[in-house]
């Protein structure tokens, strides 16, 4: 047993399943779990649910997606009482919902809230996993169930002298549950993110001047945001099933109203070009990227798409040299396409200064603001957008040990290898909920984590009913899974640049392509693998040492 598990003296009574984290994944989790009637706990890091939820709480945080289709499909009750009020949903109304579903499934007496997952250890002769929790306390459990988000560990930069700020310093992904006021303040943010571009409109009306300290600068597509439409609503509602069967087949499992084009732009006119990309930039949103089928395989089609958005910010933004910085010059979508309200147009204001780090550094972080490219600015709040370590950051920060003592950090040290995103070699009975080598977040993160929970929780049924004690996949069906994921990763201009992805945000971080690309497919090849007994895996039947 690992020394960090052994020393958790604690011992509550064993379960069928642990289930890390509470967010969309951990509570859908439960939710099936339990209706098939196995006993479940589940740990919880923050004081609610909602897990990405309940920490982003910084000013203009929203989704990227629709509302209509970043929701729950599980139960038709539920996707038709609840009432979204705008096309993308705000981070409190996102909650709410979380909250929401939590009381109407009465999942809250299964959770124990605040507290951390701090090691798992697999007991090989007992086929069990002992986890140990930051309340030391240990739990002995047959299956353990990853529900612990993809964009939920922050990346926070070593900046020399951070802790020495005198002023408050946040981080976009643990945002103070309090209203935080900038009123009257100069305020500084690190980072042009996705996060960084929801709140630098609504930070810049509050603040006395905003500083933005850019290191890299991102295509951003309008959202074009209002209360949603009763009659689009009503007539999505007359026909959820079908919205969601359609949205299934779309290749990133959203967006479906608005198709994307197979076509070449290469082999369009420029008036043809321009017409479709306008029509999705008066659309807004993500489907921008479909306008045209080669967008993300060829770098010539690209740049058709990216001279398109470099256009919009010429016009968006009245200084010509703040409009060149804030220009990106790579491949457009292969960092997450940004979704904004007023981005580029807050340039214009007299209180916003854009600084320009891709040739410098923020050097140091003083008692009174900071020192980029050697100018010192003075600063009362600093907010670090600088996102996360993304897929695998979360998993990692537990100490989770395997067979043979295994650390997931070791067996992981040169990238994550799974198979399906689902599960790994060395660890039986561990599951991932949307991890590296699923499509996760390169889809709507709703139905790929309900496509997931689905498949454990029937998953977990048939051991059960096939008096399986262990299930692990073989390293050959691993192997070819991980070398499928770079193939399908390496045709397409994803890993051309240097986006979360690939780890490249977080220094020392190994760089592989995390998602796998194309959802269809891979629900497809899921639904395979269980018809076909668990096709990859090795199942030890109950009384078998699953340590041979
Ligand atoms: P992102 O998209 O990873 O953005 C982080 C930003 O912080 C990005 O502009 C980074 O610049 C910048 N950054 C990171 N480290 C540094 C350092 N050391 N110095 C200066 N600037 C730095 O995170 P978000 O939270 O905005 O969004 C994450 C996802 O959440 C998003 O894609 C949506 O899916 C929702 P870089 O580009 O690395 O040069």
């Amino acid at each position: 047993m690992s020394e960090s598990v052994s020393s958790h003296i604690a011992i509550t009574e064993p379960c069928d399943a642990v289930v890390i984290g509470a967010g969309f994944a951990g509570l859908y989790m439960l939710h099936r779990l339990r209706g098939l009637g196995f006993s479940v706990r589940v740990f919880e890091a923050g004081s609610g649910p909602g897990g990405t939820w309940f920490w982003n709480r910084y000013p203009g945080a929203r989704c990227d997606i629709e509302s209509m289709e970043y929701s729950y499909q599980f139960s038709e009750e539920l996707q038709q009482d609840w009432e979204w009020t705008e096309r993308y949903a705000t981070q409190p109304e996102i909650l709410a919902y979380i909250n929401h579903v939590a009381d109407r499934f009465d999942l809250r007496r299964a959770i124990q809230f605040d507290t951390r997952v701090d090691a798992m250890n697999f007991d090989e002769q007992a086929g069990r996993w002992t986890v140990a929790t930051s309340r030391g306390e240990r739990v002995s459990a047959q299956y353990c169930v990853m529900a612990t988000g993809c964009l939920s560990s922050t990346n926070t930069p070593d900046f020399d002298g951070i802790d020495s700020f005198r002023g408050p310093c946040y981080h976009t992904g643990d945002w103070p549950h309090d209203p935080v006021d900038f009123s009257g303040q100069k305020v500084g943010i690190i980072g042009t993110g996705s996060s960084a571009i929801q709140s630098i409109p609504l930070i810049a009306e509050q603040a006395e001047h905003l500083y933005v300290f850019q290191r890299t600068p991102n295509y951003s597509v309008p959202a074009h945001n209002g209360l949603l439409d009763p009659d689009f609503v009503r007539a999505t509602k007359d026909d959820y099933a079908g919205f969601r069967k359609r949205n299934s087949a779309a290749p990133a499992g959203f967006g479906s109203a608005f198709p994307a084009n197979e076509g070449s732009v290469l082999e369009a006119s420029e008036a043809e070009q321009q017409a479709a990309f306008e029509a999705r930039w008066q659309r807004g949103g993500l489907p921008f990227l479909g306008a045209f089928g080669d967008l993300m395989i060829n770098p010539q089609a690209n740049d058709v798409a990216a001279a398109f958005v470099r256009n919009k910010i010429q016009e968006a933004v009245d200084d010509p040299a703040v409009a060149q910085t804030l220009s990106p010059t790579q491949v457009v979508g292969c960092k997450r396409l940004c979704v904004d309200t007023g981005y580029y147009q807050t340039f214009n204001r007299p209180n916003v200064t854009l600084i320009d780090i891709s040739e410098g550094q923020i050097d140091e972080i003083t008692t009174s603001g900071l020192i980029a490219n050697g100018d010192s600015y003075e600063l009362d709040a600093i907010v670090l957008a600088t996102g996360f370590d993304a897929m695998t950051g979360a998993l990692l920060a537990i100490d989770i040990r395997g067979r043979g003592g295994q650390t997931l950090r070791q067996k992981w040290s040169e990238g994550p290898r799974t198979y399906l995103g689902l599960a790994t070699v060395g660890f039986p009975n561990l599951f991932t909920i949307t991890g590296p080598g699923s499509p996760s977040v390169l889809s709507n993160m709703l139905p790929s984590i309900e496509q997931h929970v689905n498949w454990i929780a029937d998953c977990i049924e048939y051991l059960r009913e096939h008096e399986i004690a262990n299930i692990e996949p073989t390293l050959e069906a691993e192997d070819q899974w991980v070398a499928v994921v770079n193939m399908i990763a390496g045709v397409t201009l994803y890993p051309h640049c240097n986006s979360w992805y690939l780890g490249a945000n977080v220094p020392g971080k190994p760089r592989v392509f995390m998602p796998f690309l194309g959802v269809p497919p891979y629900a497809e090849r899921c639904r395979e693998v269980a018809s076909n007994g668990y096709e990859g895996f090795v199942l030890t039947p109950l009384g078998v040492d699953s340590a041979n």
